[in-house]
């Protein structure tokens, strides 16, 4: 697809935040020249305003963690991120434990600035460094059988404070249908800003699905698993009926309990105001394909 773009920013131990910038506003000038050339989406990217790392790294949802906002960043320090391995199987041609290293070095990093709209109706910019899941899936080789995707978090109780607290069933998984894994769009994070994602963020691995809300970007990943038939998902498991199985960003379609029509952007202080929620939280171009002839509220 056209919209896929290559990473300027390679190195993804860039530590200064103000080299990123230049090199942002390096990018928004050749994004500019695509968008000439008919490459929309990547021009579109390009022109959000991120979030400051603070504002990404102290306000987070990982709940192994703690309940609270500022619980990960406090905690999540005692997770122990290397080694780290990736156990892939299921419809797979070559099932088995990948190393982090291994995968990596097979890997492209490119940088992807997303939209990302928490299902509490709380929202950011981030500008995540990672690669497509799809080229992830490929080393293992995808079976034609498969059509489900299946994720899994790290389950370690020395290192996690809040699994002593059954709020949710631990492991956390997730799961997405396999067209949807393989769109260009969905990425593996490791990086945030150039500098390596940090714990509260999902380290070392991390899923990003920057038109579903939050909670299907899984963290801290250990296990993937190809699969003929949907998979059990964390939140729909604990309420199904407030968490579908897709959860596409979707203004229409609003919470049990909550709107979903607007969001509140994070790092715009108190009163800052509400902005709209947009349809697949603006990435309809790039994925409203993959629900052509589906009832959105039904499958919500
Ligand atoms: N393993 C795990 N993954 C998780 C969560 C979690 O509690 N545990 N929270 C989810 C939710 S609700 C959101 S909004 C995002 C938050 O990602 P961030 O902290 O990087 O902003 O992570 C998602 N992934
Ligand atoms: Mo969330």
């Amino acid at each position: 697809m056209a919209y896929r773009w290559k990473n300027t920013l390679s190195d993804r131990h860039v530590t200064d935040e103000s080299i990123y910038m230049n090199r942002r506003q390096l990018m928004t000038a050749a994004a500019s020249g695509l968008a000439m050339a008919g490459i929309a989406g990547a021009a579109r990217a390009e022109a959000l305003e991120t979030n400051s790392w603070e504002d990404i790294t102290s306000y987070n949802n990982y709940y192994e963690f703690g309940t609270s906002k500022s619980d990960p960043a406090k905690y999540a320090h005692t997770l122990v991120t290397s080694p780290w391995s990736v156990q892939i199987d299921g419809l797979v041609d070559r099932p088995g434990a990948y190393a982090l290293e291994d995968i990596l070095s097979k890997m492209t990093i490119e940088e992807r600035i997303y939209r990302f709209r928490c299902v509490e109706a709380w929202s950011m910019v981030v500008p995540w460094n990672g690669f497509e899941l799809s080229d992830m899936l490929e080393l293992a080789g995808v079976q034609s059988g498969a059509k489900y995707v299946a994720f899994e978090t790290v389950l370690r109780p020395d290192e996690m404070p809040g699994v002593r607290y059954p709020v949710l069933d631990w492991p956390y998984v997730e799961g997405l249908r396999l067209d949807e894994a393989m769109n260009p769009l969905t990425i593996m994070a490791t990086g945030i800003y150039g500098k390596d994602i940090p714990n509260q963020n999902g380290a070392p691995l991390r899923l990003v699905v920057p038109w579903k809300y939050g909670f299907k970007s899984i963290k801290s990943i250990v296990r993937i698993t190809l699969t003929d038939t949907q998979p059990p998902t964390s939140w729909n498991k604990s309420n199904g009926r407030e968490y579908g199985f897709y959860s596409n960003v979707n203004p229409e379609v609003s919470h049990p309990r909550w709107s979903q029509a607007t969001e509140r952007p994070l790092g715009g202080g108190l009163f800052a105001s509400r902005q709209p929620t947009l349809m697949l939280n603006g990435y309809q171009d790039e994925v409203a394909s993959l629900y052509e002839g589906m009832d959105l509220r039904e499958h919500f």
